[in-house]
């Protein structure tokens, strides 16, 4: 680990950037960071990086994660705990490869996991696992969730108590692959001038396990209105999708992709439409930017990874840091460096 660290140390200054966060675990790889507060406990239901030995290509087939661990800490500042492996691949019927970013939820006594991994036809679907626990062991349904696709499951728990999934990630993420939540088979990625793929949303019904309604795309406009195009790769949806509602507005937070920010929106209601508004965090050290955004104590928080330890995209490490809402409702734009 020390010399890990040391590669990371060597990492961060070859790049001429200073860390301002510390990794909060460099015993295990960990990134995708979906924070919740449970019990007034804080939980990180993250991505859990390996090398697999699989080689790099341009679909993430160098993702080739295999499990959960969820950590938990008391606040932002404490110590973190490693809870060992909620749910091995090997576990899930249905799956064939990569497990990617979870996210989690709670509802009557019963935790949510929910999980993006590739069936056995190499389609991503998302799965749901149960527990009394919020650090598990869960057990997945016989099948992914009715209707699902892509990658990157935000659920997000609304004032009223309904739960509704955000979803979707471009490219590896295969969101190009469906319209009209058919599947279209292998298709070329997104290219300049056309309209950017939309995220999606669906309303979660009663039982956690299934969506309630049809699957519908999520709307972010420009300052003017318009959709976003795909030559707007510095605003446009990519992947990691996060809401979080501040002031009885909704945000939705995303990555760009290939040009590495954490932007988000704001709208009136769950589904959208959102107006972008600005850049959460800017680009972080290794390709991939992922987030999450939760309150504790009256104060707000950022999850999100880089790649401090291992100075290699695929090898990530979680850290945290304060965000703050201006007083018109913006945020103010995270640097994780100095
Ligand atoms: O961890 C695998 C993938 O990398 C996630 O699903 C994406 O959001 C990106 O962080």
């Amino acid at each position: 680990i020390a010399s890990l660290l040391f590669l990371g140390i060597i990492n961060a200054f070859a790049q001429g950037k200073t860390p301002v966060s510390k990794p909060l675990v460099s015993h295990i790889f960990t990134a995708d960071p979906s924070a919740h507060v449970f019990n007034g406990k804080i939980y990180i239901y993250p991505s859990h990086d390996i090398e697999s030995g699989t080689k790099e290509d341009d679909e993430g087939g160098h993702f080739d994660m295999k499990d959960y661990h969820i950590l938990s800490m008391d606040s932002p500042q404490s110590k973190v705990k490693d809870n060992g492996v909620a749910l091995d691949i090997k576990d899930v019927a249905w799956a064939g490869r990569q497990m990617w970013a979870p996210d989690a939820a709670y509802k009557n006594g019963t935790y949510y996991l929910y999980f993006p991994v590739k069936d056995k036809e190499d389609i991503f679907r998302m799965g749901v696992a149960t527990s009394k626990s919020p650090i598990g062991p869960f057990k997945a349904e016989k099948e992914p969730i009715k209707g699902s696709y892509s990658i990157d499951p935000c659920v997000f728990k609304d004032t009223d108590g309904s739960f509704y999934m955000y979803f979707g990630g471009i490219w590896g993420g295969q969101l190009q692959r469906w319209k009209n939540n058919t599947y279209q088979g292998k298709t070329e990625n997104p290219k300049k001038g056309e309209i950017a793929r939309l995220p999606r949303i669906a309303k979660l019904s009663a039982d956690m396990k299934s969506f309630s309604e049809e699957v519908k795309e999520v709307k972010i406009l420009d300052e003017k209105g318009n959709l976003l195009m795909e030559d707007n790769n510095d605003k446009r949806f990519f992947e990691a999708a996060w809401v979080h509602k501040y002031k009885g507005k909704y945000y939705f937070s995303y990555s760009t992709g290939d040009t590495h920010n954490i932007c988000y929106a704001i709208g009136d209601s769950p589904y959208g439409p959102f107006t972008y508004k600005g850049i959460v965090l800017n680009p972080v050290q290794g390709w991939t930017n992922h987030h999450s955004i939760v309150a504790f104590k009256n104060k707000w928080y950022l999850y999100y990874h880089d790649t401090e330890i291992s100075g290699k995209t695929h090898l990530r490490n979680i850290k945290v840091s304060e965000l703050k809402h201006n007083a018109d409702g913006t945020i103010q734009t995270i640097n994780a460096y100095k």
